[in-house]
């Protein structure tokens, strides 16, 4: 089931993937080094990244040289590197280690945070836990409103503020009423946009060392959300928020409407921060582990 989706949410990037690559590998054309570039522009075009691609290439060039191209031809070759890329790469699961775990939410705005606030309550409550919501998104005025709306799809609990309270003070109330209702987890929204970039990356420092003062280990998850469908400047936004506040987790979202869903492998590859979990469409259950192994499947097998 979780596969499925995955490799659903993947198929225009299959598509892409597999019918460019069908052009080139041909039978009769050999592995050389004009079909390789063919590949590397195909992989860019995915959104696998400049350096990824390079490295899967100039592998494949040196397996070509040395005559061990595998039995299923090119196209092989090229998953097996791929396995290679990911198989080198830490992978991570959504797990509640502690009680309450404490979840920050970041990343630019539109990139489905609030959505996966409300996704990852769901998730939550699936796995026979109770999760409770903080909209700490207090810049757009409707954002709280359409938290709520998450919470009630969902069947959780929310902290809001009606009295303009700061995004760290929210997010304090939202740990501290966990602490004292017994609450397995707490997942704080934010904002994805403020005046400036430096006002932003300073506000979620606030709202984390806020939090810390309360647990001391909090936040104990830091995901960065990111649309797949931003390719490159995906990859820039990872590296910010990364520098700047230290990210645990990446979640892929939208990973359904776009065929640059090679962008996982890129940020395997320069970012080196595990993409824990992907967004596979707007509903509350679209939202599933980002599992390596059914990644590889979905790019590769019709
Ligand atoms: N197809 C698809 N759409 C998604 C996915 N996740 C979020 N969306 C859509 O993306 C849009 C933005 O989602 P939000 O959750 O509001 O994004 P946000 O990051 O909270 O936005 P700001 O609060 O403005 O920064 C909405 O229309 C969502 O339905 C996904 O996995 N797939
Ligand atoms: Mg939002």
């Amino acid at each position: 089931m979780v596969f499925d989706k995955i490799k659903q949410a993947l198929g225009k990037t299959r598509e892409l993937l597999n019918t460019r690559i069908e052009d080139i590998f041909v039978p009769g054309r050999t592995l050389e080094a004009e079909e390789l570039d063919e590949l590397e522009e195909i992989l860019i075009s995915a959104d696998v990244g400049v350096e990824a691609s390079s490295e899967i290439v100039e592998q494949m060039r040196s397996v070509a040289r040395a005559n061990k191209i595998p039995a299923g031809g090119p196209r092989e070759l090229l998953r097996d590197e791929i396995a290679k890329l990911i198989e080198n790469r830490a992978a991570k699961r959504f797990v509640l280690t502690e009680k309450p775990h404490v979840i920050l939410l970041v990343g630019v705005n539109g990139t489905g945070k609030t959505t996966c606030a409300g996704k990852l309550a769901k998730r939550v409550i699936s796995e026979g836990k109770r999760p409770l919501l903080a909209a700490s998104d207090t810049f757009r005025a409707a954002a709280c409103e359409q938290l709520e709306i998450w919470a009630e799809r969902a069947g959780v609990e929310i902290v809001r503020s009606d009295s303009g309270a700061d995004p760290a003070s929210i997010a304090y109330d939202a740990v501290s009423k966990a602490l004292a209702g017994g609450f397995d987890a707490v997942i704080i929204d934010t904002a994805g946009r403020l005046h400036n970039k430096v006002n932003l990356m300073e506000e979620l420092k606030k709202v984390s060392r806020v939090i810390g003062k309360k647990i001391e280990t909090a936040p104990h998850d830091v995901f960065l959300v990111l649309d797949a469908t931003t390719g490159n400047n995906g990859i820039a936004q990872a590296r910010i928020f990364n520098e700047a506040i230290g990210l645990t987790g990446i979640i892929l979202t939208k990973l359904d409407s776009t065929a640059k869903g090679g962008i996982a492998l890129a940020i395997m590859r320069e970012i080196g921060v595990p993409v824990v979990l992907a967004g596979v469409g707007e509903g509350i259950d679209d939202l599933v582990d980002f599992d390596p192994n059914s990644y590889l499947e979905g790019l590769f097998d019709k």
